[in-house]
Parts: structure tokens; C-alpha cells; sequence
């Protein structure tokens, strides 16, 4: 039976490629964010391959995320997988000089956001009795470096989150599991760096994973036999052993 996906943060980077990934395997899509333009263009270029929603919400909005989810139409009601991906990084600043509106928009979307997310969805799951739920974290959410601090902190919620739910939906035969990638090039140095140009510096001088990568590794996890949960995956390119090594080319 063709399965339904809800993605957040599907408008660029790792969960747009993931909703590429999907659609490419029949997946039926539920795929939100921000920018209502990208998700046309998106659905636009999907739909060829599979039947998509778009829903129009900001993590943050409580209630527009439950509504959102409430007033789905009939055909994408059931939701098989929720890929909790919405997220950024706001800043990169040492503790005693960080913006506390940073540090709100990382707690906010990262941590409360896919607690909001995974609220509207988990119960239609726990009354199925099945489902799966797939947390993006980071390899930030297993190691602190410097100036990473609340990012950090954000992305070990996540990590302590998911296995959380992992537990307690156990009893349910839901799967959870979370993915944690290091660098990714996406647009996520332009949002931690609020369009500066050091954020084009970021990837310079290796190669750094790219979205596809980790939604190869997302479709591979939703994608194995019933009995078999992936409940935690970190990920990094070649080029670089943990937060603070990276082997970069002069
Ligand atoms: P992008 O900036 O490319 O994508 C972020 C996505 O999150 C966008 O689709 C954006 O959509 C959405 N988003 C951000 N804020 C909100 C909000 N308030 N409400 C709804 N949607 C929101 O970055 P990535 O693809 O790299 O990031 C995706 C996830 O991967 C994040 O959780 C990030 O922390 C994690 N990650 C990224 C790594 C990297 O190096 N790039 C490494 C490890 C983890 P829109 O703006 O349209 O709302
Ligand atoms: C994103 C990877 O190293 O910029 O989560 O924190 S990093």
C-alpha cells in the first residue's frame, strides 16, 4: 500500500531532496514550510511523480501547526512517516556575547517546533498502532564546539527527544529513530549567518556532504522490513572526523 510522508522544512536543502527521494519511490508527500512560492514550485515538479500536499505553516505557530495538520483532506489524513527536518542555526557567537532572539529561534523551531509537529501527528500513530518518525539531528547534538553552544543544546534535545519517544512508543510498534548529519551544504550557513558572506566560506576547500546524501540515508532507514528500526545514524563527509576536524585542501 502506497504510504504518506509528512516532511517539515521541505522548501530547500535535506528535506527538499528527501521529498525528491520520496517521490522517486512512490511515496505520497505532505511537505511544509515558510515559503509557500518554493512549495508550489516543488509540488509542481512532483506531482509527475507522486500525489502532493503543501501545507503553508511556521513551525513556531502552535496553533497553525495543529490546524494545519487537523485539516488535512481525506487522501493524506494517514500519516505513515513524519520526518521532523525543520531547523537552523541562528548565529555562531560565544555564550557571553550570543542574541537571545537567536537563541529563542533555536529552541523555538529545533526543539519546540518538532515537539508541536510531533504532537499533531503521534496520536493518529498510537491509535494505528504503526508508524514512523524520523528526528534530523545533527552531529551537533552529539558533540559541543566552540561558539556552538545553544545550536548545540538545541540538536541534543533532539537527540534526547528521540529517544524519548522511541520508549515510550514502543508499546505502539512505532518506529523512531534519528538521522545526524555534520556538514551539509545547503542554505543552512546562509540562515546561521543571516546572508553574511563568511557563510560562502563554509564548504570552501573540501567536500562536504551534499542534501541527497543524507536523503539516500533517510529513504534507507523508512525503507527497511517491518522488524527493523534504524534508531540512529551519524554521518559525515570523508572529509571530516568530528566538529572541529575537517581536512581542508589550502
Ligand atoms: P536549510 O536552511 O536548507 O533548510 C531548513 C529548512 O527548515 C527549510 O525548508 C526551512 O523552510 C525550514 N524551516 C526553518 N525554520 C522554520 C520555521 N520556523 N517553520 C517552518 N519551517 C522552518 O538547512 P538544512 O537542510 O541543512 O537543514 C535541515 C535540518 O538539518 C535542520 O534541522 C538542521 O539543523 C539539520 N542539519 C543540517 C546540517 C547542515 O550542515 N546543513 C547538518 C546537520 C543537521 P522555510 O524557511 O521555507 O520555512
Ligand atoms: C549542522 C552541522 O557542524 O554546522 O548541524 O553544527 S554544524
Amino acid at each position: 500500500m502506497t504510504k504518506t510522508a509528512l516532511i517539515t522544512g521541505a522548501t530547500s536543502g535535506i528535506g527538499e531532496a528527501t521529498a525528491y527521494e520520496f517521490a522517486k519511490n512512490g511515496i505520497k508527500l505532505i511537505l511544509c514550510g515558510r515559503r509557500a512560492e518554493r512549495l508550489n514550485t516543488i509540488q509542481r515538479a512532483l506531482k509527475k511523480l507522486t500525489d502532493v500536499h503543501i501545507l503553508n505553516f511556521d513551525v513556531r505557530d502552535k496553533a497553525s501547526v495543529f490546524k494545519a495538520i487537523e485539516t488535512l483532506p481525506n487522501e493524506f489524513k494517514t500519516i505513515d512517516i513524519l520526518i521532523n527536518n525543520a531547523g537552523n542555526a541562528h548565529g555562531l557567537d560565544p555564550i557571553h556575547t550570543g542574541s537571545i532572539e537567536d537563541w529563542d529561534a533555536m529552541m523555538d523551531i529545533n526543539v519546540k517546533g518538532l515537539l508541536y509537529v510531533s504532537k499533531a501527528v503521534i496520536p493518529q500513530m498510537t491509535e494505528r498502532q504503526s508508524g514512523h518518525i524520523i528526528n534530523i539531528g545533527s552531529s551537533a547534538g552529539k558533540e559541543v564546539y566552540p561558539k556552538g553552544n545553544i545550536y548545540c543544546a538545541s540538536k541534543h534535545a533532539v537527540l534526547a527527544i528521540t529517544e524519548g519517544m522511541r520508549i515510550d512508543l514502543n508499546p505502539y510498534g512505532i518506529k523512531v529513530g534519528a538521522i545526524n548529519p555534520g556538514l551539509v551544504e545547503t542554505e543552512f550557513s546562509q540562515v546561521r549567518f543571516k546572508g553574511d558572506k563568511i557563510a560562502d566560506s563554509v564548504y570552501k576547500g573540501f567536500k562536504a556532504l551534499q542534501a541527497k546524501d543524507v536523503a539516500e540515508v533517510i529513504y534507507f532507514a523508512i525503507s527497511r522490513p517491518p522488524h527493523v528500526n534504524i534508531a540512529d545514524v551519524l554521518m559525515f563527509c570523508t572529509a571530516q572526523a568530528n566538529s572541529t576536524t575537517v581536512k581542508k585542501e589550502l
